[in-house]
């Protein structure tokens, strides 16, 4: 049995998409939607931004000022030459040009690849060559550190577009080097946006795996109908709400949630430049009024552990909704908003490759703490049984669907419009993550009678920390660029607020004298963080003379994991519950 929609059983896509404008000519692209219909509206005054920066200044940015800003932008990439359908990349921390250049680069009918400020420079060299980057809009301060390092790989890579008060200086020293905002300026606010399929790929989105490099998910400009119908069914999205997405856009919700959708509704969105600090989040709930906040887990334990008190000190009646995403939400956290935030946290569940919110605690419906909801109107989910070996089962082309109560694969039906349509340069890898119809999530859930799915772990190696999924293999290549390192085998282990920690277990070269390698793990531990940067870097790492493998010579994760976690060896198919 699958489960269709808790909600809606008038729901259509085709309805959805009829809410949007389109553009004048026939087409769909999701600036348009965001910036453009509403700019030229009654909204034209309201604030489209609210950028709350490190320093503490306040600054808005109505939707008239970002179309033209946007605009600005189209017609600068324009004049760089480049062309519909080229990458642009933006490696910036949560700011306004951010947006611009997000939105900018769908109005140049380009496409937009955001990359995680906190990346060292392995992972953004990796990234910018997979997707060949020829244009990236960065910071002189992230350009020195996590660029220049490796610019000699990149010779794609033709324009840096600066952005920050130092641009104007550093540029003539940067090569293919401009200052943004002089650029902006020199050019006229008006653009027309080029004819754009719904089709059209818009949004470039690496995400990881448990082998290989990063995975390139491609999006398309159908998906800001998801964007749109999912605001509203699951966030609520009101005209003249003031919504806080605390994701960095760097990953998949701060793009999605944190510009596209609250945008498409004509809400203020908040950009808070700074890091978590429970003090002043609550600040910024209060003196805000935030209506809508979709935070992570991480950060809700963590205010948990700032304590209630701290929580009543501050006016949150402004709140309407909260929910959660990225890793999964323990139900006591949901009863700790109900009870000190005055909401019960909703879980939302999804994934890069699905591009919007499939499963939720949806907008005015009941709350089950500890569940990750039901599927959305539009959205068809199942749970896939797998074999004793974890392999999915599949009869005459179609998977084998579990019963209820039974842990399995969660798959979703294909053709939402915001699911991915492709893997960068990977058709084959794509082909893969489909079955008869049916899109493989990788993670591993239970369905319970009432049509509710709970998570219960990843299927893969994958980890995930503070909300930020990690492949393995990553951090492992790099560990064994080490002269002293032979082998290497990284996991997620428990990790109180993060959800899970990154650990290393390595194998050291032959010769490696013992002084020497007394000192490696923190040698280890400094050198994967210059590379990796602090996020994807491991947080410990043990020496071991060997690491256990599989028959094909792979290091085997899930028996060192296992041992990691004081778990029977033998059935390593009920790992995933314990992580
Ligand atoms: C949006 C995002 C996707 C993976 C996903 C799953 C985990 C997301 C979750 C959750 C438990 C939830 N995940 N939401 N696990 N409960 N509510 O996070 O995308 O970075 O691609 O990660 O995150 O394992 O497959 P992405």
């Amino acid at each position: 049995m699958t489960t269709q929609a808790a909600t809606g059983s008038d729901f259509s896509w085709t309805a959805e998409r009829a809410r949007l404008d389109g553009l004048p000519g026939g087409g769909l692209n999701i600036a348009h939607e965001a910036v453009d219909r509403h700019a030229a509206g009654p909204l034209r005054d309201r604030a489209a931004l609210r950028w709350l920066a490190r320093d503490g200044s306040v600054h808005d940015t109505t939707y008239g000022e970002l179309a033209a800003q946007t605009s600005r932008f189209a017609r600068l990439l324009a004049d760089l030459g480049v062309e519909p359908g080229e990458t642009v990349f933006a490696l910036l921390g949560r700011v306004p040009e951010l947006h611009v250049a997000a939105l900018g680069t769908f109005k140049r009918r380009a496409v937009f690849c955001p990359l995680y400020s906190a990346f060292g420079p392995e992972p953004v060299a990796q990234r910018l060559t997979l997707g060949a980057g020829a244009v990236l809009v960065t910071t002189p301060r992230l350009y020195a550190r996590r660029v220049a390092p490796v610019r000699d790989r990149l010779p794609a890579l033709r324009h840096v577009l600066l952005v920050g008060a130092d641009a104007a200086d550093v540029a003539p020293e940067v090569p293919g080097g401009v200052d943004l905002a002089v650029e902006l300026a020199a050019r006229p606010p008006a653009w027309e946006i080029p004819p754009t399929s719904a089709d059209d790929v818009a949004l470039l989105h690496f995400t990881s795996g448990t082998t290989g490099r990063p995975k390139g998910a491609l999006h398309v400009h159908e998906a800001v109908v998801a964007h749109h119908a999912t605001g509203r069914i699951a966030l609520d999205l009101r005209e003249g709400d003031v919504f806080w997405c605390t994701a960095d856009p760097g990953w998949v919700t701060g793009m999605s949630y944190g510009v596209i959708t609250p945008l498409s509704h004509g809400v203020t969105c908040l950009i808070d430049e700074g890091e978590f600090d429970a003090t002043r989040w609550y600040e910024t709930l209060a003196e805000q009024r935030v209506t809508v906040w979709y935070t992570a887990p991480t950060a809700i334990r963590m205010l948990m552990r700032a304590g209630a008190e701290l929580a009543r000190e501050h006016d949150l009646s402004a709140l309407r909704l909260i929910a959660s995403v990225g890793e999964p939400l323990n139900a006591e956290a949901v009863r700790w908003g109900a009870e000190h935030l005055g909401l019960p946290i909703r879980d939302t569940w999804w994934q890069t490759e699905t591009g919007g919110i499939m499963i939720g605690n949806l907008a005015g419906l009941e709350v089950r703490p500890g569940a990750m909801g039901r599927p959305l109107p539009g959205v068809e989910a199942s749970i896939g049984r797998r074999d004793e070996e974890g392999e999915l089962r599949v009869a005459d082309g179609v998977p084998v669907m579990a019963d209820d109560g039974e842990g399995g694969e969660l798959l979703l039906r294909a053709g939402w419009p915001s699911m991915f349509r492709g893997y960068l340069n990977e058709d084959e890898r794509y082909a893969r993550c489909f079955v008869g119809g049916w899109y493989r999530t990788g993670d591993l859930a239970r369905r319970d009678e009432d049509g509710w799915y709970w998570f219960l772990g990843r299927g893969d190696d994958v980890i995930k920390s503070a909300g930020h999924l990690i492949g393995p293999f990553e951090v492992e290549r790099v560990l064994m660029e080490h002269p002293a390192v032979v082998e290497a085998g990284v996991i997620g282990v428990p990790d109180e607020m993060a959800g899970q920690r990154i650990k290393a277990f390595v194998v050291l070269a032959p010769g490696v004298n013992a002084e020497t390698a007394a000192g490696l793990p923190r040698a280890l531990l400094g050198f994967a963080r210059t590379r990796l940067g602090a996020v994807v870097a491991p947080k410990e790492i043990e020496v071991r003379d060997e690491l256990p493998h599989t028959r094909s010579g792979k290091v085997m994760r899930r028996l060192l994991r296992a041992r990691e976690l004081g778990l029977p060896e033998g059935d390593l198919s009920t790992l995933e519950t314990a992580t």
